[in-house]
């Protein structure tokens, strides 16, 4: 239960930091700072290690609330049991950088027109510069019947570390039946997970000969496999050759723990609506921006921090920039993404220091380790056209053991000791050194 309650106010932590005098008069404190980042997750904490690096850690703060930072990409692996979930965290206390200031609070407003931001227990920083570093929000709540279904067995979801081990048990309960996996009618972050999880359940009901007895069904409300065509056609031989069932446009609406029971509309015919019993139901949730930016004049129409998508300054507010997620930049949302945006919002953050105009041209790189066995990842990696911009001289649509071994074994010590300490700015100058003498 308590569980539940974290996965339905995702947020509301509370505690007070006001100073009251002998006649019981409350101050909030107010602190400043030259560079204040807001959230530390993958790109809060990095962007943190950078500007220390520029600006000394006395002159920044990141503001965060939660005592545990993850390595989110680990959790397709953790649904899957090939990893633990305890292996995919780490303290905050550890990865803020050192005499960087930690302010354990939750931001509830942002004010560009004055510089500061009010936390929940009181406090008004004002900044020189701010770096948005929010994140996305999960909306499980948006599914009828969640998230009181994850009280019951055999519905599990990689999306979250509340749920991330009920797939797995959900996985070695597996019977006999439908292996149901939806993906969502809204932006996601890892836009690969939803399907990685679907070719692990296949790859283990395979080894433990139980493969005859399922029927595996992706449901997904796009209208494609992937949103890169280059790998979109090389996914739909794996599909076929691993006898999986994909439905397109199909958007999960209700779940029915008690029956066991998945309810998906047609978003093409949206009075069909399709019943489908599980004996295991993986959930990708809904998703959309930080409340914090929408309610706050630093969003686009749609809710998402309003960035110039080649330098990642905001389009109103010069002092203002965002990275990762929580982001309008029309490329897929990763980790990936966020280590080749925190090169260019370096130097982005550097030309404004000089007093210079920013001419940094981010492209969109992001990349989506597409798992498709316990041994095997197809590597996606493209921009903000859609095209495959890869870093190895291979044909990355190939399933490969070494990409496996990459995404598994060196991608969490690239994350946790070359990211998070300001020391990758994602693969661009690999790429060029390997492609040279390559067309
Ligand atoms: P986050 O890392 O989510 O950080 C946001 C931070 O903001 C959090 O720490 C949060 O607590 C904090 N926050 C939120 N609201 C507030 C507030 N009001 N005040 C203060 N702080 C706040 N990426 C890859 O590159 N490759 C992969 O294979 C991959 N697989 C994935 C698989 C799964 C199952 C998942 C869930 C993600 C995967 N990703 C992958 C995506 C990747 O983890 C994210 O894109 C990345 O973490 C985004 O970084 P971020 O800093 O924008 O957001
Ligand atoms: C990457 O840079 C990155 O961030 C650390 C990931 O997130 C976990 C990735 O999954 C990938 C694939 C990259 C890109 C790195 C290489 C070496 C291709």
């Amino acid at each position: 239960m308590a569980a539940l309650n974290r996965l339905r106010h995702l947020g509301s932590v509370c505690s007070s930091r006001s100073v009251c005098n002998s006649r019981s008069v409350c101050t909030r404190p107010s602190e400043h700072y030259r560079c204040l980042v807001l959230g530390g997750g993958s790109g809060g904490i990095t962007m943190s290690s950078r500007m220390k690096r520029r600006l000394g850690a006395e002159h920044v703060a990141v503001v965060e609330p939660s005592e545990m930072h993850y390595y989110q990409p680990i959790w397709t692996l953790v649904g899957a049991g090939a990893k633990t979930v305890s292996s995919s965290g780490r303290s905050t206390a550890s990865v803020v950088p050192s005499g960087v200031k930690w302010i354990k609070s939750r931001v509830e407003e942002i004010n560009p027109q004055k510089n500061t931001v009010r936390t929940n227990d009181g406090m008004e920083i004002s900044y020189e510069y701010l770096i948005v570093a929010l994140g996305l929000q999960l909306h499980y709540e948006k599914i009828k019947g969640l998230p009181e279904a994850f009280e019951h067995p055999k519905i599990g979801s990689n999306y979250s570390v509340q749920t991330v081990e009920k797939t797995w048990r959900a996985l070695q309960d597996f019977r006999e039946g439908n292996a149901v996996f939806s993906f969502p009618n809204t932006p996601v972050k890892c836009a690969g997970a939803p399907q990685k999880i679907a070719y692990l359940t296949d790859a283990f009901l395979r080894k433990n000969g139980r493969r005859a007895q399922a029927n595996i069904v992706y449901n997904t409300s796009l209208p494609v496999l992937f949103g890169v065509k280059h790998y979109a056609d090389a996914l739909w031989d794996v599909v076929k050759s691993r006898d999986i069932t994909v439905n397109l446009r199909h958007n999960l609406v209700e779940v029915r723990p008690d029956k066991q029971e998945a309810v998906f509309q047609n978003l093409d015919h949206p009075e069909d609506l399709k019943v489908i019993e599980y004996e295991m139901l993986h959930v990708t949730p809904p998703m959309g921006p930080s409340a914090v930016i929408k309610g706050s004049s630093l969003a686009d129409e749609a809710g998402w921090l309003d960035v110039n998508k080649e330098t990642l300054q905001h389009k109103r507010f010069p002092n203002v920039f965002g990275i990762g997620d929580c982001t309008n930049v029309p490329t897929a949302k990763t980790a990936a993404a966020v280590a080749a945006q925190s090169a260019i919002l370096d130097r982005t953050i550097r030309s404004v220091l000089d007093n210079r105009t920013p001419d940094t041209k981010y492209d969109g790189y992001t990349s989506c380790p597409l798992v498709t066995s316990y041994n095997t990842v197809m590597l996606a990696e493209f921009d903000f056209n859609m095209q495959p911009l890869e870093t190895f001289p291979l044909d990355q649509r190939v399933e490969r053991r070494t990409m496996y071994h990459m995404k598994a074994h060196m991608m969490p010590q690239l994350y946790w000791h070359g990211l998070l300490k300001g020391l990758w700015g994602g693969p661009e100058p690999y790429r060029k050194l390997l492609h040279l003498g390559f067309k």
